[in-house]
């Protein structure tokens, strides 16, 4: 209903998964498509398909089916390249894509790309990052010089936030998980208007203050994101790719069983109403609110077990995806990430 003199109601970001065999229209109910992402069997250049970026990453292995994360608004959305750069908005929300091919170093590449899409953040007027993805290929293996590519990855990304703070927000919810090919798939979201607030986890060190032994710069990510629509709509709590981490440890090496358990116990303190508090922040959330869970696993062995943990932990109606690709430590077997709402 439209109430004359009432602020305009704040775009409604929403996001499905599609399988092989299923419809995207029966589940649509009239609203749009700001962007897809295919976790499939090739990481290619993003493209523009119907108006809408499609993104396109190396995640599912031979026999395992793709999966489709599809970004829906109820605004219209204008899409646009800009060099390499995929996106679309729906005038509060953008959705921006970018590849980067394999090489043999990637940080000068990862601050390239990273600083475009801040630039184009910038010049667009979309200035407050939501959440990010980035799925890098042999992300634990070594690279030209013999870094691990994911501390390579790192020092890019956190040069270009260094570069770009103060004008763009601050560190966002993350994933950095591996991707079956080489090459790193990169996809964002940013709004506008909104007044995104990232949020840490009582039971982990920021991850931008993991100290040196982990890489020559931290990693760049908040544990979650809390996006507050405007009137009418509800809070969405955007969380991070979660693991088995204490303080900087690593808990329960060559263990996915518990592992796994660890990393539910993480994400509930994470969303909890008394995490949120601490952050001066109403509401909060339970496991059993997570959807648009992935699940990352490193090893086909721990599937079974894994799922056997999870299954019980979300809602049955949750939309859940598993992949067995590498995780960003090579002691790390298990990371989970989602949406409250
Ligand atoms: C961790 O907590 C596990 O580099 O963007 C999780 C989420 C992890 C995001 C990233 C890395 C990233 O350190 C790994």
């Amino acid at each position: 209903a439209t109430h004359t003199g009432a602020p305009a109601r704040t775009a409604a970001l929403d996001c499905f998964f599609v399988r092989p065999g299923e419809d995207e229209r029966d589940r649509l109910a009239g609203r749009r498509v700001l962007g897809r992402v295919t976790y499939g069997h090739t990481g290619r250049p993003p493209v523009l398909l119907g108006g809408a970026p499609l993104v396109r990453a190396a995640m599912t292995g031979a026999g395992a089916e793709r999966v489709t994360e599809v970004w829906t608004t109820d605004r219209p959305v204008r899409s646009g390249r800009d060099g390499d750069l995929v996106y679309a908005t729906d005038g509060e929300h953008l959705l921006c894509s970018v590849r980067v091919e394999e090489r043999g170093v990637y940080r000068e590449q990862v601050r390239e790309v990273y600083e475009r899409a801040f630039a184009l953040m910038w010049r667009l007027g979309h200035r407050e990052l939501l959440r990010m993805w980035n799925l890098v290929g042999d992300i634990t293996g070594p690279n030209a010089e013999g870094m691990e590519v994911y501390r390579d990855f790192c020092v890019g990304r956190a040069q270009a936030f260094e570069s770009w703070s103060g004008r763009i927000g601050g560190m966002p919810a993350a994933t950095g998980i591996g991707a079956l090919r080489p090459g790193i798939d990169l996809y964002f979201l940013a709004c506008r208007s909104g007044r995104p607030r990232h949020l840490e986890n009582p039971r982990q060190t920021p991850a931008h203050r993991y100290p040196a032994a982990y890489g020559p710069r931290p990693p760049s990510f908040a544990r979650a994101t809390l996006l507050e629509p405007g009137s009418g709509g509800r809070p969405v709590l955007y969380v991070s790719g979660t693991a088995s981490i204490l303080g900087d440890d690593t808990v329960h090496p060559g263990d996915a069983d518990r592992q796994c358990a660890l990393t539910l116990a993480n994400i509930e303190a994470l969303v909890s109403p008394d995490n949120l508090r601490r952050h001066g922040l109403a509401g909060g959330w339970a496991l059993s609110d997570l959807d648009c869970v992935k699940v990352y696993v490193r090893d086909a062995g721990d599937l079974q077990a894994v799922r056997a943990r999870c299954a019980p932990a979300f809602r049955a109606t949750a939309d859940v995806a598993y992949f067995q690709v590498d995780v960003c430590r090579s002691d790390l077997l298990v990371e989970i990430e989602g949406i409250c709402r």
